[in-house]
C-alpha cells in the first residue's frame, strides 16, 4: 500500500484524480491511499494567512515555514519515514524511471506551492526531493503533484491491468506504436492487414518495428541516449 500526502491551498482540485479513473480504482481496491492536507488549517493567525511578503521587496507572497513544518511534522507522527517531495520548475525532471522509483517507497508527501513559492529554508530542512514534471511554469504545484501522483500510482502492480504498465511507452524507452479498432475500414483509410492476420509473431514484430519507425521520427533524441 502507498500512501500519498498532498499539503495544499486547494484541496478540492485533488477531486479530479480521486473520484474517477484509474486512481480511483486503486484508491478503492486498498493499493494506494490519496490524503489532503489544507495548510490553512497550521495557519497561527485568525485570518488563517500562511504567506507573507518577500525578504528583499518585489510583488509577490512567499509561503512561511511554520504552517509548512507544523503539517509536516503531524503527517509524520503516523509515518516517520514519509519522503517530503516539492514540485518545483527547479526540481529533477519527472520520468518514467522516477516514476519508478518513488513508487517504491511506502509513504510520500507532496508540498504544493502558490505564489513565489515556499520559504527557502523549507526546502533546505525539510525537503527530501524537489522534482519538476517539465520545464515550463504553471500556476501553482497542486497539478504537477497530480501528474507525479497519477504516473507513479500507474506503476504500482495492480492499478493497471497487471501486464499493462509493462506495456507503456517508456517502459522500454521508446515510443508507443499505433492502434486501431473497429471498423477496420473508415473513408479511405484501412488498419494494416498484419493487425487482422491472427499472427501474433508477425504482429509483434510489426509493432516493435513501428515504435521503432515512431520513434526516429518523432524523438531522434530518446534513441541517442
Ligand atoms: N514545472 N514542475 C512546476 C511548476 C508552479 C509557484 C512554486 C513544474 O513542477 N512544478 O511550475 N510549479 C510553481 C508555482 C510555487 C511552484
Amino acid at each position: 500500500m502507498m500512501r500519498f500526502d498532498v499539503i495544499t491551498l486547494f484541496p478540492d482540485m485533488f477531486s479530479a484524480i480521486k473520484d474517477e479513473g484509474v486512481i480511483a480504482r486503486g484508491v478503492k481496491s486498498s493499493l494506494l491511499e490519496i490524503h489532503t492536507w489544507q495548510l490553512r488549517d497550521f495557519s497561527d493567525n485568525k485570518y488563517r494567512n500562511v504567506d507573507d511578503k518577500s525578504y528583499g521587496g518585489g510583488a509577490g507572497m512567499v509561503m512561511q515555514v511554520k504552517p509548512i513544518r507544523s503539517c509536516i511534522s503531524q503527517i509524520k507522527q503516523k509515518n516517520p519515514h514519509a519522503k517530503v517531495v516539492y514540485l518545483s520548475p527547479q526540481g529533477q525532471q519527472l520520468t518514467h524511471q522516477l516514476a519508478h522509483e518513488i513508487s517504491q517507497l511506502d509513504s510520500v508527501i507532496l508540498l504544493c506551492g502558490r505564489y513565489e513559492g515556499v520559504d527557502e529554508r523549507v526546502i533546505e530542512r525539510d525537503v527530501d526531493m524537489e522534482v519538476s514534471i517539465g520545464d515550463y511554469v504553471i500556476s501553482g504545484g497542486e497539478l504537477a503533484a497530480m501528474v507525479l501522483i497519477d504516473s507513479v500510482s500507474r506503476q504500482i502492480p495492480g492499478v493497471l491491468g497487471n501486464a499493462q504498465s509493462l506495456n507503456d511507452s517508456f517502459a522500454n524507452s521508446l515510443l508507443d506504436y499505433p492502434h486501431y479498432t473497429r471498423p477496420e475500414i473508415i473513408d479511405d483509410q484501412q488498419v494494416p492487414e498484419v493487425l487482422l492476420s491472427g499472427h501474433q509473431a508477425n504482429i509483434d514484430a510489426w509493432r516493435e518495428d513501428q515504435s521503432l519507425k515512431n520513434t526516429q521520427k518523432k524523438r531522434q533524441d530518446l534513441i541517442e541516449k
